[in-house]
């Protein structure tokens, strides 16, 4: 990343930063490790990070208030043994700065009814049960453009599936900053999102994102699963009888091994390309175990990593304090100024 990256909001003359969050709201997957943590760890090394613990997203679903700490604890374990230094960026939970919703409130009366109503997570997170949703699901998208723009965040690392959810971030900061004449105060953020691990599908169908929610515990790899358990996820993963094609282009149409295919080279750290290259035009039966060996090598560790630290919980939540400090003291100047702007009472100004 360089300045020109910033050149998105031309008149915005902070500093680059960098700030992204996993909702707190169950076990990470191999989805979130490569569409979110592998570039949590790249990222953090070139700008001043925040990685946020997104418990107040997680409550936009029933969330059962005994596991709220725990599942808390656990993703910062994952950002931890995944490879995020605290001692590089800043970890803490959303709930423990105050300032996100109430940003999150200002927001709500910038965002327009329109613009929410376009987004499509939400309709394939409800699908027919739309009336049954919490107002937090239908409003998520603002609240996260509280958490970005609280910081002022220039740059967001996410998965595929977060895009039109950033676009919305950037209607809200160019239409603040002009409904309150203050061009350049909420920069127009850039997504980070590239590579093959940008959109993982789930294991049992290629056309479904892997998630969290999905009821089949076989569509995903956890990241805390264990070796075998990882393997035999791999084995039993729904592919066709065609040997893997040659090119990337004969991929298409063929959405399980596209995903496999696509596994492989993220988790290696190369191309699809490379992948077909040295795989193409061998069958399942020879791509299965390479695949489920460099997967065993790259997230078994991680979960033993995970399972240390989530039995370390003063320790775990010392790093979180620290968190919360740091995040705080960037988080209530950028928020007082953004009340003084919408007009707001102040006793120390208008004393
Ligand atoms: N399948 C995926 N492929 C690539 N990236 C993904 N992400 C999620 N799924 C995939 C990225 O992980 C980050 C954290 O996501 P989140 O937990 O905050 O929300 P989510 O996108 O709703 O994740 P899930 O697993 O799909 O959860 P549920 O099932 O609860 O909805 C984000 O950067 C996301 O892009």
């Amino acid at each position: 990343m360089n300045q020109d990256d910033a050149s998105a909001s031309p008149t915005y003359a902070g500093p680059e930063r960098i700030l992204s969050g996993v909702q707190t709201s169950g076990a990470l997957h191999l989805g979130n490790y490569l569409g979110a943590l592998v570039k949590f760890v790249r990222l953090q090394d070139q700008a001043e990070c925040l990685f946020f613990l997104a418990d107040l997203h997680a409550i936009t679903a029933w969330q059962d208030p005994e596991l709220m700490v725990p599942q808390m604890r656990q993703i910062a374990a994952a950002y931890i043994a995944s490879g995020v230094d605290p001692k590089k960026a800043i970890i803490f939970p959303q709930s423990a700065v105050h300032e996100h919703a109430e940003l999150a409130w200002i927001f709500n009366c910038v965002a327009r009814v329109g613009w929410l109503e376009r987004m499509t997570q939400f309709k394939d997170k409800t699908g027919k049960d739309r009336e049954g949703a919490s107002v937090g699901l239908y409003d998520y998208p603002v609240l996260q453009a509280a958490d970005i723009l609280l910081y002022k965040a220039t740059h967001v690392p996410v998965g595929e599936d977060q895009k039109q959810h950033l676009e919305l971030t950037r209607d809200i900061a160019q239409k603040f900053n002009n409904d309150f004449s203050a061009p350049g105060f909420f920069p127009l953020v850039e997504p980070v999102i590239e590579g093959p691990g940008a959109r993982v599908m789930s294991l049992r169908d290629g056309l479904s994102k892997m998630s969290k929610s999905d009821p089949s515990d076989q569509s995903r790899i956890n990241l805390l699963d264990d070796a075998d358990a990882i393997a035999q996820k791999i084995r039993r993963a729904k592919t066709d009888p065609e040997p893997l094609p040659e090119t990337v282009e004969d991929l298409k149409g063929r959405p399980e091994a596209n995903n496999l295919v696509g596994i492989y080279a993220a988790l290696a750290g190369t191309a699809k390309a490379q992948v077909l290259a040295e795989f193409g035009g061998k069958g399942f039966g020879i791509f299965k175990p390479a695949l489920a060996e460099l997967t065993v090598h790259k997230i078994a560790p991680i979960g033993e990593e995970m399972r240390r630290l989530m039995n370390e919980p003063a320790e775990m939540d010392r790093i979180l304090l620290a968190g919360v400090e740091k995040a705080q003291s960037i988080a209530a100047p950028i928020l007082a100024e953004t009340k003084r702007l919408v007009g707001f009472w102040s006793p120390k100004r208008n004393a």
